[in-house]
C-alpha cells in the first residue's frame, strides 16, 4: 500500500486544484484597475494564470477549479476561451468558482474563506488532496513532486517555500523548521523576519501554496469558520500558525529539479517587477524559459498572422533587435530594441522604442520616442510622444514607478478602453 502510494500519477489523479484569483493586487495601480491581478498579461501572450494552470495540467492534475472575485470579466473570458480543452469525460476540467454567497451573505473574506465556501463543489469531487495555489505567481513547478513529498512525510498539510534575502521577506509568510523540515513556527508577514539558522541575511518564505489532505482542510476550514472574531479566515495569516503545534505541518522547498538551486518564482506584485520579469525573458538565457517543449505554457489566444518588419515609404528600414515581437504586430520603419511587444502591437515610421514593455493593441504613432515603459492594452500613443526623458513631465499625466518606469493606460491618454 505505501509503495502503491508512491506512484505520483495517482497522486495527482486524486488531487483537486484550487487557485485562488480573487485578490486586488493593488500595488499595480491602474494596471489592475479593471481586472484582477491574475489576468495582467505577462511574457508576451500570456496572461500571470496561464502559470499555475499550466503547472497543473503538466503536472498530470486535470481537477482545477479557479476562485474569482475581484474584477474578474477579463479573467473569466480568458479562462472561458482558453481554458476549455480539457476532457469533461476523463473527469478534467478548468471550473470557474465565483464568489456566490453560497454559504454566508457576504463575498469572500479571506483566502480559506473563498475556500470555505465552496465546501460542497470540493465535496462532491471526492479528491484525497487538495492543492491551494495562487493565481498569481510566475514560475513552473511540477506538483507531483510536492504531492508526493506530502504523502512520504505523512504530512496533513503540506507548505511549498522559497529561500529569499531577509530584507524582502516582510511581505511573505516566514517559517523556521527542523531538520526534517517540520514547520516549527509560521509569522503572516513579520516585521522582523528571522533568518535560516547558519544562512544569515536569508529567510525561508511560504509561496502560499498548500497541499492538504481533504478531511484536514474540511476540519480546519470548519474550526476557523466557527471562531468567535479575532480571524481573518486567511490561511497565512490564521490557518497555518494556528496548526503547526497539533498537526504535521511540512516545508517543501521549491528547487529546479536540473540543478537543484532555488527554482525562479516571481510575484510580479509591483509595476518595476512586472517591467522586469518581462524583460528578462528577452535574455540569452533566460532563468524562465518559455520555449521549453516540456513544460509547455497554455493559454487562449488569437489565430494572428505572422509579425511583420517593414521598410516605410522613404525607405526606413523597421526593425526589432533584442527583443520578442508576438502574433499580429507591424514595425514599420520603426526601431524596436531591448522591448517585448505582444500581440497586434503597431509601431509606426521615425518611432524609437526601447527598453518597454507593450500589451496587446497598443498603436505608437510616427515619431514617438520611447523607453523604459509598460504600455497598458489598447493605448493609441499620439505622434510626436516622448516617454522616459523628463520625469517631471511624464509625471504629470503618467504612473511613474519607483525605478522610473512610466506605466500608461487608455485612460490616462483620455481614450476609451478596448472592449471585448
Ligand atoms: P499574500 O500574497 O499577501 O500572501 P493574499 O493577498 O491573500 O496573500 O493572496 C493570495 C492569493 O489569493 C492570491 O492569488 C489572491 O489573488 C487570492 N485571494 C486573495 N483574497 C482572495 C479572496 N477573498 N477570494 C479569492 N481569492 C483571493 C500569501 C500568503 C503568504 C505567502 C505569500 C506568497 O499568505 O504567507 O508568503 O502569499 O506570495
Ligand atoms: P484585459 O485587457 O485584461 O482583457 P479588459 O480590457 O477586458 O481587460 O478590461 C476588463 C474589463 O473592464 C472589461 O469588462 C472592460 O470592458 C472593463 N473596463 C475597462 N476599463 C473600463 C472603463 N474605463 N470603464 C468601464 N469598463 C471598463
Amino acid at each position: 500500500m505505501q509503495t502503491a502510494k508512491r506512484f505520483v500519477s495517482r497522486l495527482t489523479r486524486q488531487t483537486l486544484a484550487l487557485v485562488l484569483a480573487g485578490g486586488r493586487g493593488s500595488r499595480l495601480h491602474d494596471l489592475t484597475r479593471w481586472r484582477a491581478k491574475p489576468a495582467v498579461p505577462f511574457g508576451g501572450k500570456f496572461r500571470i494564470i496561464d502559470f499555475p494552470l499550466s503547472n497543473c495540467i503538466n503536472s498530470g492534475i486535470g481537477q482545477v477549479g479557479v476562485i474569482t472575485q475581484y474584477k474578474s470579466h477579463s479573467l473569466i473570458r480568458h479562462i472561458q476561451r482558453g481554458w476549455g480543452f480539457l476532457r469533461g469525460e476523463l473527469d478534467e476540467f478548468v471550473e470557474l468558482l465565483p464568489a456566490q454567497q453560497r454559504i454566508e451573505t457576504s463575498w469572500y473574506e479571506g483566502t480559506a474563506d473563498a475556500v470555505l465556501q465552496n465546501l460542497d463543489i470540493i465535496r462532491s469531487h471526492t479528491p484525497e488532496y487538495v492543492l491551494i495555489l495562487a493565481g498569481d505567481h510566475v514560475y513552473k513547478m511540477d506538483y507531483g513532486t510536492m504531492l508526493a513529498a506530502h504523502v512520504e512525510n505523512e504530512a496533513d498539510i503540506t507548505v511549498g517555500c522559497i529561500e529569499v534575502p531577509t530584507e524582502e521577506a516582510s511581505a511573505f509568510g516566514v517559517m523556521s523548521v527542523d531538520e526534517e523540515f517540520r514547520i516549527t513556527e509560521f509569522v503572516e508577514k513579520p516585521e522582523q523576519p528571522r533568518s535560516m539558522p547558519g544562512n544569515p541575511g536569508r529567510s525561508l518564505a511560504s509561496m502560499g501554496i498548500y497541499v492538504f489532505s481533504t478531511q484536514v482542510l474540511f476540519d480546519e476550514l470548519m474550526q476557523d469558520h466557527q471562531k468567535e472574531g479575532g480571524s481573518s479566515h486567511d490561511f497565512g495569516k490564521d490557518i497555518i500558525p494556528s496548526v503547526i503545534k497539533r498537526l504535521r505541518v511540512q516545508a517543501f522547498p521549491f528547487r529546479d529539479p536540473v540543478n537543484n538551486k532555488p527554482a525562479y518564482w516571481r510575484d510580479v506584485g509591483t509595476i518595476d517587477s512586472l517591467w522586469q520579469a518581462n524583460l528578462e525573458l528577452i535574455g540569452i538565457s533566460p532563468e524562465l524559459n518559455l520555449y521549453d517543449a516540456h513544460w509547455p505554457i497554455w493559454t487562449y489566444q488569437e489565430q494572428l498572422p505572422p509579425a511583420k518588419f517593414i521598410f516605410d515609404d522613404d525607405n526606413r528600414r523597421g526593425m526589432a533587435v533584442d527583443s520578442m515581437v508576438a502574433g499580429g504586430c507591424i514595425v514599420s520603419g520603426a526601431q524596436v530594441k531591448h522591448s517585448l511587444l505582444f500581440s497586434q502591437v503597431k509601431v509606426h515610421s521615425y518611432s524609437e522604442i526601447s527598453d518597454s514593455v507593450i500589451y496587446p493593441d497598443v498603436d505608437i504613432g510616427r515619431r514617438c520616442h520611447i523607453r523604459r515603459a509598460l504600455i497598458d492594452r489598447g493605448c493609441r500613443i499620439p505622434e510626436g510622444t516622448r516617454i522616459g526623458f523628463d520625469h517631471a513631465e511624464d509625471q504629470k499625466r503618467f504612473h511613474v514607478s519607483p525605478k522610473g518606469i512610466v506605466l500608461i493606460t487608455p485612460e490616462m491618454l483620455g481614450q476609451d478602453y478596448p472592449h471585448g
